[in-house]
Parts: C-alpha cells; sequence; structure tokens
C-alpha cells in the first residue's frame, strides 16, 4: 500500500507503515492468531466509516445519518449467520476479550460460575485468569486434558465438578490447545446441569466457516464467541453468535450495547461484511483445508526430529512445541532466535510448564498466514526444518544467517496476496 498522505503529513508514523508492510513481506508469520486481510478490507479499514457513530442496531439507531451504516452492518450481520448456520449474530464487539465479557454479562448474575478449560492446558485469559477484571465478578472453576500427551480432555471429572460446583455457563474454547473438542460431551453435561453451552471458537472460526472443523452449533450449543482477525481472516474484531434462542440473542444485544461498548467501530464491521463475502466463497474451503494439510505437514517434521508436543500433534492448526523439553531451549530464547531468522512464533507456557509465564517451556505457531501467502506442505515442511535447524543452530551465526537468507527467498517466491480469489 502507499501511505501517500501519512508520507506527505508524518514521516514518523509513515517510517513505522513501510517497516511494518516490509517486515510482513520479508518473514515468515507463524503467530497462528495473525493472518492477512485482503486489500479489500484494508480499504474499508480506512474508509469514511471511521468518521461515524452509530450506536444501536440497523434500524434502530441513537444518531441520524445512518443510511449506510445500516447498510454494511446488516450485509455483515447476515454473512455471517449464513457462514455458521444461526439465527443471530452481533458483529459490534470490539475484539474477542469484550465479545466473552459481553457474553458473560448477558447470561450470567455476579457470583455465578462458569467452568472453562485450565488456562495452563490451553485456556484463553478471558475464560477466567485470576489478573481479569471478570474473576471479581464470577466464578470460574477448571477443566483439565487427561493425557497431555494425546490431548483428550478429562470428560468424567469435568462432569463431576459441573454437577459439584452447578455452572450456569460451560466454556469450550482455547488459546493454545492442539485437538478437536468433544463437542457432544459439552452439550451433554450442559443439559445435565442446566447450563448454557458456549464455544469461544477464535483459533478456528474460519475452520468452521471453510466446513473443515465441526461447528458446534449443529450439536446443539448456545453460543458462540470469535474474533475474525485469525482463520476467518477479517479485520481486528470480535462477534457474537446465537444459535436460536431470541432471548439469548437480544441479552448479548443489550450486553455489547449500552452494556459494555460504545459506538460500534463501523469502517471495521465493513471490512467484517467484506471479509464473511470472500469466507462464503467455496475458495475458502479450499483455503481453510490447506490450513490443516500444512500444519500436519510441520507436525510430520517435528515428530521425525524428536520434538515433542503437547496433545501429541494437532487437529486444528494450533502446534504447542516442548521446545525446552526436547532441545534444551526456552520458548523466550526460541522466540528470539526464529524471529533472527525471519520466522515468527510467540512463546508459550505448556500444560504443567515448570518454567514462569514470560519464560516458558513452549512455542505456539501455526499455518493461516503462510496458507494466505499460497505456502503447500512441502514449504511448511521446509519452514518446520528451517526452524529445528535454526533452534539447533542458535549459537552459530553463519547457520543463522544461511537460513535468513533462505527464509527471506521463500518469502519472496510467496507474496502477501492482495486480492483472493
Ligand atoms: N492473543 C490471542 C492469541 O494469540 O491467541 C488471543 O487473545
Amino acid at each position: 500500500m502507499e501511505y501517500s498522505h501519512v508520507a506527505t503529513q508524518d514521516s514518523a508514523v509513515h517510517a513505522a507503515l513501510v517497516g511494518e508492510e516490509q517486515r510482513e513481506a520479508e518473514g515468515l508469520e507463524l503467530i497462528p492468531s495473525e493472518n492477512y486481510v485482503s486489500y479489500a478490507v484494508r480499504e474499508a479499514l480506512g474508509s469514511a466509516l471511521t468518521n461515524k457513530y452509530a450506536e444501536g442496531l440497523p434500524g434502530k439507531r441513537y444518531y441520524g445519518g445512518q443510511e449506510f451504516t445500516d447498510a454494511v452492518e446488516t450485509l455483515a450481520i447476515d454473512r455471517a449467520k449464513e457462514l455458521f448456520g444461526c439465527a443471530f449474530a452481533n458483529v459490534q464487539p470490539l475484539s474477542g476479550a469484550p465479545a466473552n465479557v459481553a457474553a458473560y454479562f448477558a447470561l450470567l448474575e455476579p457470583g455465578d460460575t462458569v467452568l472453562g478449560m485450565d488456562l495452563s492446558h490451553g485456556g484463553h485469559l478471558t475464560h477466567g485468569h485470576p489478573l481479569t477484571s471478570v474473576t471479581k465478578v464470577f466464578n470460574f472453576v477448571r477443566y483439565k486434558m487427561k493425557d497431555v500427551e494425546t490431548g483428550e480432555i478429562d470428560y468424567d471429572a469435568m462432569r463431576a465438578v459441573a454437577k459439584h460446583e452447578k455452572p450456569k455457563l460451560i466454556l469450550a474454547g482455547f488459546s493454545a490447545y492442539s485437538r478437536e473438542l468433544d463437542y457432544e460431551q459439552f452439550v451433554s453435561i450442559g443439559r445435565e446441569v442446566g447450563a448454557y453451552v458456549m464455544a469461544d471458537i477464535a483459533h478456528i472460526a474460519g475452520l468452521i466457516a471453510g466446513k473443515v472443523a465441526q461447528n458446534p452449533f449443529d450439536v446443539g450449543f448456545d453460543l458462540m464467541t470469535t474474533t475474525t482477525h485469525k482463520t476467518l481472516r477479517g479485520p481486528r474484531g470480535g462477534m457474537i453468535l446465537t444459535r436460536e434462542n431470541e432471548e439469548i440473542a437480544h441479552k448479548i444485544n443489550k450486553a455489547v450495547f449500552p452494556g459494555l461498548q460504545g459506538g460500534p467501530h463501523m469502517n471495521n464491521i465493513a471490512g467484517k461484511a467484506i471479509a464473511f463475502g470472500e469466507a462464503l466463497r467455496p475458495s475458502f474451503h479450499i483455503y481453510a483445508g490447506q490450513i490443516l494439510k500444512n500444519a500436519k505437514a510441520m507436525e510430520e517434521v517435528l515428530h521425525a526430529r524428536g520434538v515433542r508436543m503437547i496433545g501429541g500433534g494437532t487437529s486444528n492448526h494450533l502446534i504447542l512445541a516442548d521446545v525446552f523439553g526436547s532441545l534444551g531451549v526456552s520458548g523466550k530464547e526460541a522466540e528470539q532466535v526464529l524471529d533472527e531468522v525471519g520466522i515468527t512464533v510467540n512463546k508459550n507456557v505448556i500444560a504443567d510448564d515448570v518454567r514462569k509465564p514470560l519464560d516458558p517451556s513452549g512455542i505456539r505457531f501455526g499455518t493461516p498466514a503462510l496458507t494466505t501467502r499460497g505456502f503447500d506442505e512441502r514449504d511448511c515442511a521446509q519452514v518446520a526444518t528451517h526452524m529445528l535447524d535454526a533452534l539447533e543452530g542458535k549459537d552459530d551465526p553463519a547457520k543463522k544467517e544461511t537460513i535468513r537468507a533462505e527464509v527471506r527467498a521463500l518469502a519472496q517466491t510467496h507474496p502477501v496476496p492482495e486480492v483472493f480469489v
């Protein structure tokens, strides 16, 4: 992108914009929650809609001048409902965290209990980390994996906790878990104890929309929250989907506005409408399937070289590798070494980590962004090989320089696309 007006007006900001554009073009992005949006989405983000206040919902706004805001928000809602097969969608949450907070306040009273995945076993901060504000209001209890080497969740223990703690909400979702969840178990436990059943599908929304992963609504989940910028490949943002219950949908709408947020970011909602339109195309199914194939190709390389993965591998594109246990390199150091060769991942705690969160044992990575650039299984196996070579050669500057050059060449042959076909 040109940024010609920024160049003329503000050289300091222009340098940062150009620098990031170049970093993204020359390096390989493997943080599993990141992706590249189309230029159509980027144009919407920079559109005049950023100027507009639009509190309320289409047709029911508090300010005038809503002809075009109503049009784009209605498009985004209708496309979201079609993508996920549900009756209601609220596309206003600013991101995943506010979407989850709004859902809690919509469905729960202060003091109510939420049953979610243990944070050290892959759950997300907003599923009840002690440092988050929602823990001052609601009581969070946990389920875990039964076997860290296979990733199997301990559903018997989960049922026992649910019967004992009587949660009002059961959460299926994660930030760093690499296997599929058994959604039927969640619904059955939820019905048994009278809890709402909610899926936080942030990391797998694109896989569900692309019909390569099970849709929790198909087995009776009440609602789903998600971000829109990960596998779904839209602008940064969130969304809350309700399967069929109008009363829940109404509570969600009120909890988002005026409960939590003010004016929705209409430029962003236009970007969501465009991205959802892209995800409705048949080609998105191929993209989503390729994300999984590419992750499997990386998994095979790690297996072959004896690197331990939490959950034993991946079924959903997320890979959580125990680099400290396998290679003697901490997660923090691994992230730094890989940055040096142009490969971006994030350090991550692993289940029952013996190390600290800011210098944990693991790294987390995935394939949505590489797949958007057209990487196939062979390319991804090559990237995994580069990663392990760099980590094993971390004290050899010449080796790292060679890998950096190879990474740059690989990036150059797969430019970040402007348009998705
Ligand atoms: N930061 C996002 C992730 O990487 O999973 C979620 O909050």
